[in-house]
């Protein structure tokens, strides 16, 4: 027996299924899992015209969305998980969860996935295998992942992969758990269905397990977008950009470069998860490790996302958003005609007050369908970085763009970011929180020491990237976007790229390099000069407002926190004029 194998019946002893199925990946086995789900309801066929090869799942009503408070870090010392994970002892989880999982898988099928996170080959690649009782969760990791028998190969018989043991339970969040062993490498989840809880390769080991492994081998396991983006010269840079979930990653990802600025191309890598690690030639480079998109549905239409609307508009799997009796998907933002008859989310005539597709409503496609892939995108070597975007949904304070002052300060500016809650995760939406690198939700271990990991990588490439920070989302007073958004990001990405190539003009302010008005190309672009005059403007004391907060925020991490961000910190108070320490 392989240790794959004993692990597999290990779980199955406990778990106690009917049978047993090793998925090979095939076009046949999905058939046949398709097949089984249309027939009891899990599946819904979509009109062949308007979503060919497509299918809704509607979820349970209250497993929608990541239930972080359910999700824990088992690591032996509380101090290792920090002060921003949820942590239980590794036996006190084991005693807890275990219980759920005995005969939990009674009369159904547990499915072998066999995965691969990572181009194949890739010395970025890593090997998972989760068991599911789902066969939604099976289809879903067939499209997110190199899933099947090339798994198997690329393992060989060894033991170098991450176990994953899903089941559904009885889908109650009462009984719902997530767990993650980081010295195991270990991932138990049981009562739920849905996405980040569900599909283990996901948040589970792509990013809370691979940080763990990551701070160990020396790389990075980011919550961030790559894009790559060509100038009329033939240069090509490459952009990593950490938002927090539904803050528009798929979007910045697939953008479409405005007519007027043709000549520049923006081709898409990745749109949520990258590994990072330093290359020979002294630069950062960056892989994609998945092969899918597990993209937000409201909000794509032909106008934010003309890419995502072509790339789901057939073989997606839809969850979760409304439908017409005749099987025509639709929600929100789609376009302004919401069809007669619409049935919304939970399969219920919607009555057009509440909203007809949930708010956290998924599609799940292959990176295969997007027309924006770069030909680099699973390049086994991954991507050189220029730059690292981080950015927030902050309705005040943060200007449009500014650039930090050297790496150090951008870990600073990474760690300190805060963003206004989203559908995502269950709970209140469009409460500030401060969300470092866009990992809150995501970091396997204490973060002030992944915040020393951030500072010791940039001594470990010679030529770190550039960091900047974004805000789209600024309001006016009347609660408006001042900035138009989607595809005129590019404007900001061309001054980033030109302050990388030492052109791009800057002011220094005390949070950073803001662009001078006359810095970014607005050309054919409407915005008064009044508006961008607000969108760069660093109000000084919306941010001395914020140096408590952030210090307050330091505290919960004790000595663990690097001095080096107690230095930018007080560094940040200075410039600002406020008192350093309190
Ligand atoms: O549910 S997922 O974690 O897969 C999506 C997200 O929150 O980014
Ligand atoms: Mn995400």
């Amino acid at each position: 027996m392989t240790p794959a194998e004993r692990w597999v019946d290990e779980v199955a002893r406990t778990t106690r299924p009917a049978r047993v199925v090793w998925c090979d990946g095939s076009l046949a086995e999905n058939e046949r899992l398709v097949g089984e789900m249309l027939a009891d309801g899990t599946l819904q066929k979509l009109d062949p015209q308007a979503a060919p090869g497509s299918y809704l799942h509607r979820s349970h009503p209250s497993d929608v969305a990541r239930t972080e408070h359910l999700t824990f870090i088992c690591s032996r010392e509380r101090e290792d998980a920090g002060p921003t994970n949820n942590w239980m002892a590794p036996a006190e989880g084991k005693a807890k969860v275990a219980p759920l999982f005995d005969g939990a898988m009674r009369g159904r099928t547990m499915y072998v996935i066999p995965y691969v996170m990572g181009p194949l080959g890739s010395p970025f690649s890593k090997v998972g295998i989760e068991v599911t009782d789902s066969p939604y969760v099976v289809a879903n990791m067939r499209i997110m992942t190199r899933m099947g028998q090339k798994a198997l190969d690329q393992l060989a018989g060894g033991s170098d992969f991450v176990p994953g043991l899903h089941s559904i339970g009885d889908l109650s969040p009462e009984r719902r758990y997530i767990l993650h062993f980081p010295e195991e490498r270990l991932i138990w989840s049981v009562g739920s269905g849905y996405g980040g809880n569900a599909l283990l390769g996901k948040k589970c080991f792509a990013l809370r397990i691979a940080s763990t492994m990551a701070r160990d081998q020396g790389w990075m396991a980011e919550h961030m977008l790559i894009l790559e983006l060509t100038l009329p010269s033939g240069e090509v840079h490459y952009v990593a950009a950490a938002f927090p979930s539904a803050c528009g990653k798929t979007n910045l990802a697939m953008l479409v470069a405005p007519l007027e600025m043709q000549g520049y191309k923006v081709r898409t890598v990745g749109d949520d998860i990258a590994w990072l690690r330093p290359g020979p030639d002294g630069r950062l480079w960056a892989v994609n490790p998945e092969a899918g998109f597990f993209g937000v549905v409201p909000g794509t239409g032909p106008e934010t996302n003309p890419n995502a609307i072509e790339t789901i508009s057939h073989d997606t799997i839809f969850t979760n958003v409304a439908v017409t009796p005749g099987g025509v998907p639709w929600w929100e933002g789609k376009d302004k005609h919401p069809p007669a008859d619409l049935l919304d989310w939970q399969g219920k005539p919607w009555d057009r007050t509440g909203k007809a597709a949930h708010p956290n409503s998924r599609f799940t496609v292959s990176a295969k369908q997007c027309p924006s892939m770069s030909s680099r995108w699973e390049d086994p070597q991954g991507v050189p970085l220029s730059a690292i975007i981080f950015g927030g949904r902050r309705g005040r304070v943060a200007p449009l763009v500014f650039q930090a002052f050297d790496w150090d300060h951008g870990v600073f500016v990474a760690a300190t970011m805060g963003s206004e809650t989203t559908a995502a995760a269950t709970g209140k939406v469009g409460v500030v929180r401060r969300d470092p690198m866009a990992m809150l939700p995501f970091c396997g271990y204490n973060m002030g020491d992944y915040f020393g990991h951030w500072l010791r990588m940039g001594t470990a490439v010679s030529k770190p990237p550039a960091i900047f920070h974004v805000n789209w989302f600024r309001q006016d007073a009347a609660g408006h976007f001042l900035w138009p958004g989607f595809g005129q990001n590019l404007r900001v990405l061309l001054w980033m790229v030109e302050r990388i190539s030492g052109k791009g003009k800057a002011v220094e302010t005390p949070i950073g390099l803001v662009p001078t008005p006359d810095a970014l190309n607005l050309e054919g672009l409407d915005l008064p000069k009044a508006t961008l005059e607000t969108l760069l403007s660093v109000n000084r004391e919306e941010w001395a407002d914020e140096v408590p907060e952030i210090r307050a925020f330091f505290e919960r991490f004790g000595a663990r926190l690097p001095e080096a961000m107690t230095r930018s910190l007080d560094g940040l108070a200075q410039r600002l004029g406020v008192t350093a320490s309190v």
